[in-house]
């Protein structure tokens, strides 16, 4: 299923392949369908075998969680990452994943060299609201987000709460690039979704400047 964005008030627009979404302080450009929703789904399945992934911890108010999905931390031999005190050492890149990194990196003309993956088994596993603002990815960071699998909700709202959230349908094979001042103004989340029972991969390519 291809993209859409969802306003808050509910408004939906069926956008051409490539649109911008027109948010203050962000700057966004949401490629729908750049891989077929067909080879998408194709991708999600030999992620999801291949991948060598992980069940990350984390700890809140004295107790320890699972974090709801597994990740697995991709890229070149000194991009080693850091978030909420989970430390990654990068695994060597697949050849899947090398072949979607150069594709993702022309796509967005950055030379991306590091990825999160993420995999959301059913609509069960989610994210919470952040930003991908860790010091590691330097000032106003580029990051390109693959989707493969089942459609999922892609929330955003502003750190200063001064806009209505919005919401946008990511489907499989779409990709969203990220740029400019959104991660030091917005953040993001995928919402639980309890009727959502298919798998969903998603890449978040990044650009590790210094190893945390
Ligand atoms: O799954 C998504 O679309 C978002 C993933 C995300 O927010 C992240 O990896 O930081």
């Amino acid at each position: 299923m291809s993209g859409h964005l969802l306003t808050s008030q509910g408004g939906l627009f069926e956008g051409p392949a490539t649109q911008r979404i027109d948010i203050p302080g962000a700057d966004i450009v949401l490629h729908q369908q750049a891989w077929s929703s067909k080879s998408g789904d194709q991708l999600c399945r030999r992620l999801i075998q291949e991948t060598d992934w992980r069940q990350d911890k984390i700890s809140m108010f004295g107790q320890t969680h699972d974090v709801p999905r597994l990740n697995a931390w991709y890229g070149d031999p000194d991009c080693s990452y850091a978030w909420s005190g989970i430390q990654m050492k990068p695994s060597t890149w697949t050849p899947s994943l090398q072949r979607i990194r150069e594709r993702v990196s022309k796509l967005a003309a950055t030379q991306f060299n590091s990825v999160l993956v993420n995999f959301y088994r059913d609509g069960n596993d989610k994210v919470d609201w952040h930003a991908d603002d860790e010091k590691a990815l330097g000032v106003d960071p580029v990051i390109a987000s693959v989707s493969l699998g089942a459609s999922r909700k892609f929330r955003m709202r502003r750190k200063d709460r001064s806009q209505a959230p919005i919401d946008i349908i990511l489907g499989s094979g779409d990709v969203l690039v990220m740029r400019g001042s959104t991660q030091r103004l917005w953040e993001h989340e995928v919402p639980r979704s309890k009727r959502i029972s298919q798998p969903r991969v998603n890449l978040t390519f990044r650009v590790i400047e210094s190893s945390s």
